[in-house]
C-alpha cells in the first residue's frame, strides 16, 4: 500500500509572518508516531511543507493530513484534491478533534483525540475495505510499548533540532485557554512514556541536543526524577517546558540540571491574579516568579518566558510592564501571544456566549492577530502592543542589559548570543536554511546550550539592587526614558 503523510504549512511561505528559521526546527513527530504502525512493506511518504514542497500529482492508496487551526484551510485544498482522485483522506490532529463537523465535511475518515489506540484499528478495517468515518479516542490510552517513531522518513537535515521528542501526551494542569482539555476529553489527559523506553528513544538518537516537546517536562515528578538519574552521564544537553510552580518546588530542576537541562521554556502567562483566576490557571498563583528565575540562572539554565497578552484585567500598560520584567530578570527570549481563544476551549465557550468572538477566519488564530474584542483595549490597541513588546524586548540596547545581569562573563555571553542569535539574523538564517546549511549550525546550538558556571546569588543581587520595577513604572515607562 502506498501512503502519504503530511503536514500542511501553518503559515503560507511568503507571508509576513512566514520566518524559514521558525517552521524548520521541529520535524512532524505526530505523523512519524503515526507511520509506525504500517506493515514493512507498506510504502510510506512523509511530507512536511514547511521545509520541502508538497507535489499533488501522484496517487497514493491513503493520504493522512494533520491539522493545526491555521493549517486547516491548506489541509482542506490538499484533502479535496486527492479525494478528487478517489483517493481515500483520513484527518487528524487538534483542529480536526475541536471542530470535527467541519473536519468531516472534507474528510473520507476523521480521528478525534490522540490516535495511538484507535489508529490500528482503522488500519485493519481499511484493509479490510470497511474504514469507518470517524474513529474517536477514549478509553486504554497508554504509551506504553508503542512501536517506535519512524525516525527514518523524517529529512533530519531539513530542521534544525532534528533531536526532538515528546515522552507524555498532555499536561496535569487545566488552563481555560488550552487546547488541552479539549483534545484529551473523555479520558486520561495526562500519561507519560516508562523510562525505560525514553532512555532507549535518546540513545538512538545522535549527537548531543534534545529538545523534550512535552507541555510539561516535569509534570510527572517521579517520572522526571527516575529520568534525570538515568540521563547523567549520557553527556546530552537538553531544553523543555515546565510550569513555575515546578521550577520552585522541591528540587527537581537541580536533577534536570545536572542531567544536562538547559534552557526552559516558562509559562508566566501574565502577572494579574485576576487574569491567572480567570483563565483557570491556579498553579501559578502566589508563585514568586523572580525567586524562579533566580533558581534557574543560578543552575546555568536559559529562560524562554512565555506571555499572554490581551486577558480581561490588561489594559493598555502590560506590555511594556512586561517587556521591562523580563529585561529586568535577564529572560533570554520571549515569547508574546496574543490571547487565543480556540475553538472547543472554555475561553472560546465563554467568548462566544459573550458575543466577543469578532471572526471564524481559523488563519488568523495564530496568536499574533486579536480575533475577539478585549476588555480594556481595543483589538487593533491589543495587536500594535503585542509588536511593540517584541521590537521593545529584541532591541540591542535591551538584549545588552539582559546579558550583563548574569554572574559570570561564560554566562552574559552564552544569553547575548542566544538572544541576538534567534531574532537579529533573520536574513542568515533564512540564507542557511535556503542553502540547506542548517546540519552544519546543530554544533552552535550544542555551543550555545554548553554549562556554565554561576556564583549562585550574585544575578539576584545585582536585580535587588536595581530600582525596584513598580517604581519605575509610576513614572515613564523604559521606552520613553530613552
Ligand atoms: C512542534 C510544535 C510546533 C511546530 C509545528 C510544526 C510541527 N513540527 O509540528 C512550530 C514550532 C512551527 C509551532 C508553531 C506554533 N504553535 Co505549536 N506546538 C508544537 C508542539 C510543541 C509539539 C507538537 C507535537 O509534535 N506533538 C506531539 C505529537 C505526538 O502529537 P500531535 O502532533 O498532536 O499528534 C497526535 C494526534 O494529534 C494525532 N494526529 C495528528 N495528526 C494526525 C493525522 C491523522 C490522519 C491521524 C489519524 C491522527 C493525527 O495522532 C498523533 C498521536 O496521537 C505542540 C505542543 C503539543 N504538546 O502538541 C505545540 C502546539 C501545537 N502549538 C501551539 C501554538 C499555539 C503554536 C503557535 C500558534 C504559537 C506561536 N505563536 O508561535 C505557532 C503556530 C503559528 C501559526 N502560524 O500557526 C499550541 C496549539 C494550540 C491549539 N489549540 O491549536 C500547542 C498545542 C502548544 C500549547 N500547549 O498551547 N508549533
Ligand atoms: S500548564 Fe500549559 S499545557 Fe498545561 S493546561 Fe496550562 S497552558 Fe496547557
Amino acid at each position: 500500500m502506498k501512503v502519504k503523510l503530511i503536514l500542511p504549512a501553518l503559515t503560507e511561505a511568503g507571508s509576513p509572518f512566514w520566518r524559514p528559521i521558525k517552521y524548520s526546527l521541529f520535524p512532524p513527530l505526530g505523523l512519524a508516531t503515526l507511520a509506525a504502525y504500517f506493515a514493512s512493506d507498506d510504502e510510506l511518504q512523509l511530507v512536511d511543507q514547511h521545509v520541502e514542497k508538497l507535489r499533488l500529482d501522484d496517487c497514493p492508496d491513503l493520504v493522512l493530513i494533520e491539522l493545526y487551526i491555521t493549517n486547516a484551510k491548506r489541509g482542506y485544498a490538499i484533502a479535496a484534491a486527492y479525494r478528487a482522485k478517489g483517493v481515500h483522506v483520513a484527518l487528524g490532529g487538534l483542529h480536526v478533534t475541536a471542530l470535527p463537523d467541519e473536519a468531516q465535511l472534507f474528510g473520507d475518515t476523521i480521528f478525534l483525540g490522540p490516535a495511538e489506540q484507535t489508529f490500528p484499528q482503522f488500519l485493519r478495517d481499511f484493509r479490510r475495505g470497511v474504514p469507518q468515518k470517524r474513529y474517536v479516542s477514549t478509553t486504554g490510552r497508554t504509551l506504553d510499548g508503542l512501536p517506535p517513531l519512524r525516525r527514518d522518513l523524517i529529512r533530519r537535515h531539513r530542521y534544525l533540532v532534528p533531536n526532538s521528542l515528546v515522552i507524555s501526551r498532555g499536561c496535569p494542569h487545566h488552563c481555560d485557554f488550552c487546547y488541552k482539555d479539549a483534545f484529551f476529553r473523555d479520558g486520561k489527559s495526562f500519561y507519560t512514556q516508562r523510562v525505560d523506553a525514553i532512555i532507549r528513544e535518546i540513545a538512538a538518537l545522535p549527537g548531543r541536543h534534545l529538545y523534550f516537546l512535552d507541555d510539561h517536562l516535569l509534570g510527572d515528578p517521579g517520572l522526571a526524577r527516575e529520568l534525570f538519574r538515568e540521563m547523567r552521564g549520557m553527556g546530552r544537553v537538553f531544553q523543555g517546558a515546565a510550569t513555575v510552580a515546578s521550577i520552585l518546588h522541591g528540587d527537581l530542576i537541580e536533577a534536570a540540571a545536572a542531567a544536562g537541562l538547559r534552557s526552559l521554556f516558562v509559562g508566566f502567562e501574565t502577572f494579574s491574579p485576576e487574569n491567572l483566576r480567570q483563565s483557570n490557571k491556579n498553579q501559578n498563583l502566589q508563585q514568586d516568579y523572580r525567586a524562579a528565575v533566580r533558581r534557574l540562572h543560578d543552575l546555568g539554565i536559559m529562560i524562554n518566558g512565555s506571555f499572554v497578552f490581551g486577558l480581561d484585567h490588561d489594559d493598555q500598560d502590560v506590555f511594556q510592564r512586561t517587556v521591562d520584567w523580563g529585561v529586568d530578570n535577564a529572560i533570554t527570549t520571549a515569547t508574546y501571544h496574543i490571547l487565543t481563544p480556540y475553538p472547543g476551549t472554555r475561553l472560546y465557550e465563554r467568548m462566544a456566549a459573550a458575543g466577543r468572538l469578532t471572526t471564524a477566519d481559523w488563519e488568523l488564530y495564530d496568536t499574533r492577530h486579536a480575533v475577539f474584542t478585549p476588555a480594556r483595549m481595543t483589538a487593533a490597541e491589543l495587536e500594535a502592543g503585542c509588536w511593540r513588546a517584541y521590537r521593545e524586548f529584541y532591541r540591542w540596547r535591551n538584549i545588552w542589559t539582559a546579558a550583563r545581569t548574569h554572574s559570570s562573563w561564560q554566562h552574559q555571553l552564552k544569553h547575548f548570543f542566544y538572544t541576538a542569535g534567534w531574532k537579529k539574523f533573520e536574513p542568515v538564517w533564512t540564507a542557511v536554511v535556503n542553502l540547506g546549511g542548517l546540519r552544519y549550525a546543530l554544533p552552535l546550538v550544542e555551543l550555545l546550550l554548553a554549562e556554565v558556571k554561576t556564583a549562585p546569588g550574585r544575578h539576584w543581587e545585582k536585580l535587588e539592587m536595581a530600582e525596584p520595577v513598580k517604581r519605575r513604572h509610576s513614572g515613564r515607562s523604559r521606552a520613553d526614558a530613552k
